[in-house]
């Protein structure tokens, strides 16, 4: 069986979830359940990323130690994973002892390979961010105070002995394997930066600190914890059970996969394949930076403290729709802006209207009509054949797309088939055939219900919960559930249960809220 590993990053733990870590984890989850459903072997990882000073201070100010604050923002991601229906197969914390062993063992062999060395770090640094800047990446406010241009985060002067990864010496092969593999960092635009960043000339990474403790040790030099993000990519390798050769999961690497926010899309196009280079790891074969959301305008950030909260808007808007339309709103990619009316139009028209009302029509027909029996294939028409070959597309150009992470792409491709198939049945009119032509309309019912069928299938990664309501409609088991399954049509003479709706509009919805935005 072919395998797929993919992950998240792992957040960090300094605030509460958000919609942009639940977009992530959402994407992350279609594209899991996509290639579960075309019979791979899949290993989704996500987790918490819990050091470094950001949480120290964090906890400081929740008066709180690190590692029962850490305990305390972890539960609450893996409860926004819970609520979010994420099928991930495993969840790291980075304060977990089967991580520290990675990050040692990395850690080792970089230093082993020659590209660790002791030194003095003095820069400019911001602990909001993790990151340190060089003075032209800086803009000196009025009162003399300086942040990063980009984040605007404040920064600081540090000094201090740090343990140095040497970057710089990977420079010429990190460039070679951009350009023997173009398609390692998508999108294509984030590539072009990342080659320009790293043709400008790459300098070496302090890789340890001194001047806090809330990390990961180094190795035989305890005055020094790991640099966050040195320990934070190492979870990758921990999530197949590295070091340990014979882990049940030591298959799984290297990642297919690695989903990511555009800003730390340089993390894990440049050191992560610098520090495997260095260890003598295979590399992973993509990473795919996606872009932000905004709330008005504004990135939601939990230093900023204007993030959606996941919860809230499964609570307004239904777990399966707010699945649908972030990934239906945005081209996987780009950026976007959460907008209240954008998602209740989407529900009522492509959700209640589009899909829900072609399940509901066929299927109330064949209640009515044919006493809710599945009925046989008939004699094909041009139309119906013109149809069916759509249907059957569908599955290849999902895949295509979903290939490609273009998640939106694949959407458009199952939508251009339930407009298709609503064309169809206005066209075919199937409720005037019953006296008429009996044996037409239950022809009629039956291509409507084998198009529904393969939209339930190849949705289900969407909105698992929905989909699995639509294929309990059409009675499908649980076995004729995968794409394999839908190159054999279900059986004739199923007894089908009564139809009921999948997808109320947004204001029909019992619990409907106050909007959140
Ligand atoms: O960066 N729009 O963690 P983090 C879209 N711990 N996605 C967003 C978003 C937004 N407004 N805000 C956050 C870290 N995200 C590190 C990662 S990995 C080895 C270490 C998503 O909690 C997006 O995926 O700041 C982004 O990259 C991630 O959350 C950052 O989460």
């Amino acid at each position: 069986m072919p395998r797929f590993t993919l992950t998240t990053p792992i957040y960090y733990v300094n605030g509460a979830p958000h919609l942009g870590h639940a977009y992530t984890s959402i994407a992350a989850d279609v594209i899991a359940r996509f290639h579960r459903l075309d019979g791979h072997d899949v290993l989704f990882l996500t987790g918490t990323d819990e050091h470094g000073q950001k949480v120290e201070k964090a906890a400081a100010a929740a008066g709180l130690d690190p590692q029962l604050f850490a305990d305390r923002v972890s539960g609450q991601f893996r409860r926004m994973a819970s609520l979010l229906n994420i099928s991930h197969d495993d969840f790291i914390r980075t304060t977990e002892p089967r991580h520290k062993r990675a990050c040692a063992e990395l850690w080792h062999r970089a230093h082993a390979a020659g590209a660790i060395y002791l030194g003095h770090y003095e820069g400019w640094y911001s602990v909001r961010d993790e990151a340190f800047y060089g003075a032209d990446e800086l803009e000196t406010l009025p009162d003399g105070s300086r942040v990063a241009r980009e984040s605007r985060a404040p920064v600081e002067w540090v000094r201090e002995p740090s343990w140095f990864f040497r970057l710089s010496a990977y420079q010429d092969r990190l460039i070679a394997f951009h350009e023997a593999n173009p398609d390692f960092l998508a999108p294509s635009a984030r590539r072009n930066e990342l080659l320009s960043f790293l043709k400008s000339g790459l300098t070496d990474l302090s890789i340890s600190r001194t001047s806090f403790r809330w990390g990961v040790p180094v190795p035989n030099d305890p005055d020094h914890v790991m640099y966050v993000w040195f320990d934070a990519l190492a979870n990758y390798l921990t999530g197949v059970g590295w070091p340990d050769e014979n882990a049940p999961r030591a298959a799984f690497w290297p990642a297919d996969l690695h989903l990511v926010g555009k800003e730390i899309a340089r993390f894990h196009a440049l050191y992560w394949p610098a520090f495997l280079m260095a260890a003598g790891l295979p590399l992973p074969r993509r990473v795919f930076s996606h872009g932000w959301w905004t709330v008005e305008g504004e990135k939601m950030s939990k230093s900023a403290g204007n993030g959606l909260d996941p919860e809230t808007l499964v609570e307004t808007y239904g777990l399966d729709a707010l699945r649908y339309f972030v990934l239906r709103e945005v081209p996987f990619g780009g950026d976007g802006d959460f907008r209240h009316d954008a998602i209740v139009a989407r529900m009522d028209r492509e959700l209640a209207n589009d899909l829900g009302n072609l399940a509901q029509r066929t299927l109330s027909l064949i209640s009515r009509n044919l006493n809710g029996i599945r009925p046989d294939i008939g004699p094909s028409t041009e139309q119906d054949a013109a149809l069916r070959a759509l249907a059957a597309a569908l599955a290849p150009e999902m895949r295509a797309a979903i290939a490609r992470q273009a998640l939106a792409d694949a959407l458009e491709a199952a939508w251009k088939l339930i407009r298709a198939a609503n064309a169809y049945i206005d066209h075919q009119a199937p409720w005037a055939l019953k006296k008429s032509d009996p044996a037409r309309m239950a022809s009629v019912l039956r291509v409507l219900l084998d198009v529904l069928y393969h939209i339930a299938v190849l949705l289900s990664p969407f909105m698992p919960d929905a989909m699995a309501t639509l294929l309990d409609q059409l009675a499908a088991p649980a076995e004729a559930r995968g794409i394999a399954a839908l190159a054999t049509p279900l059986p004739a003479g199923t007894q089908l249960p009564p139809p009921a709706g999948i997808f109320p509009r947004f204001a029909a919805r019992a619990t409907a809220q106050a909007a959140p935005c």
